[in-house]
């Protein structure tokens, strides 16, 4: 398979992989220590589709996210220091510390939001592009959400709504073959790419365990929706390579078989990158391992930054947390 995209961004889809995937083991070391309370959902293994995504979006594009939104905000472009802060509930949060995993967002990055409602992405999405769409502007909102959410009321209003309006939206589920424990083939009947078809809209399924082939069909997608054509469907096809959340370790669940996860390892869409661009000439011997460093260097950094960064104070608790300029609400929030 040859690599058809300039060298700059080739490597680029490596270091932002490999910057998701030591993120994300960052992230469990953090929780085992207890720094960071509670749980979260990570992304390692479906790193090629946030990255393949959101590198054929411009800087002004917009993106929805998902509860396992770390790839997702890191792939467009996301401080990876702010995101740890958050995550330890410190003052240089993303949210102040508020929000947590699920609450991330970046407006100025044209992230709206990681969000825990399934598929509350999608009207999001259609929302932001209707916007753009009524100020004459070419941008495209892109929508992440799982296999999960392909039978939610809210997927199916979002899709006819971007279809019937011709709204600037990419559809991005990440099938990765499960929601929590349930089996996609057993709560839904089709292909997931062709419910597209019953809106209206083109619908493709590409491999998700290869960043190229994702950056290529969203490439196409945004072309469309930027010409004002219209939404279209993509559905990546890739697998988490960890539990649904970091406890599911504990959990002793058997929903899946050891040789169904050491056969999608196989297919890692990280090692699997490097290797092209080593067989394609791009790379030599050292380059991998001197962008891994790299990253090493800037998370090591940001773990860092996160740590130093100060705990609010008990008495700012509801701080940011309630809108205080909404008409009708008192000067002082609610409390
Ligand atoms: C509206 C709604 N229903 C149920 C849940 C509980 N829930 C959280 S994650 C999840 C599974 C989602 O599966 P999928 O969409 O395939 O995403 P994945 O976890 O596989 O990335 C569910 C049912 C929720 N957060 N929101
Ligand atoms: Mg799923």
């Amino acid at each position: 398979m040859t690599i058809t995209v300039p060298k700059p961004l080739a490597e680029e889809m490596y270091r932002r992989m490999q910057l998701i995937r030591r993120f994300e083991e960052w992230v469990v070391k953090l929780v085992e220590s207890n720094e960071i309370a509670g749980v979260t959902h990570e992304s390692v293994g479906q790193e090629a589709v946030a990255v393949g995504v959101c590198l054929a979006l411009r800087d002004d594009d917009v993106i929805t996210s998902t509860h396992r939104g770390h790839g997702h905000i890191i792939a467009k472009g996301g401080n990876v220091a702010h995101m740890l802060a958050e995550l330890l509930g410190r003052e240089g949060g993303y949210n102040k510390g508020r929000g947590g995993s699920m609450h991330i967002a970046d407006m100025a990055l044209g992230i709206f939001g990681a969000n825990g409602i399934v598929t509350a992405g999608c009207p999001m999405a259609c929302g932001t592009a209707y916007a753009f769409k009524r100020r004459g502007q070419d941008r495209v909102a892109a929508s992440f959400f799982g296999d999960g959410g392909v039978n939610h009321g809210l997927f199916h209003e979002a899709l006819n709504l971007a279809a019937i309006w011709a709204l600037p939206v990419v559809f991005v589920c990440e099938n990765n073959g499960y929601a929590i424990t349930t089996p996609i083939a057993s709560v839904t009947k089709v292909e997931l790419y062709t419910r597209a078809a019953a809106y209206g809209m083109p619908g493709e399924a590409v491999d998700g365990m290869d960043v190229q082939a994702v950056y290529e069909a969203t490439r196409r997608a945004v072309e469309r929706a930027r010409a004002g054509a219209g939404p279209s469907l993509i559905e990546c096809r890739t697998y988490r390579f960890v539990g649904h959340y970091t406890a599911e370790r504990f959990m002793k669940l058997d929903y899946r078989s050891d040789e169904e996860i050491v056969a999608w390892r196989k297919r890692d869409a990280i090692p699997a990158w490097s290797k092209r661009l080593g067989e394609a000439g791009l790379w030599r011997a050292d380059d991998q391992r001197r962008c891994d460093a790299a990253v090493e260097r800037e998370l090591d950094q940001a773990v860092a930054i996160a740590r130093q960064s100060p705990w609010p104070s008990a008495d700012t608790a509801l701080d940011h947390v309630y809108a205080r300029t909404y008409p009708g609400l008192p000067a002082q929030g609610f409390e």
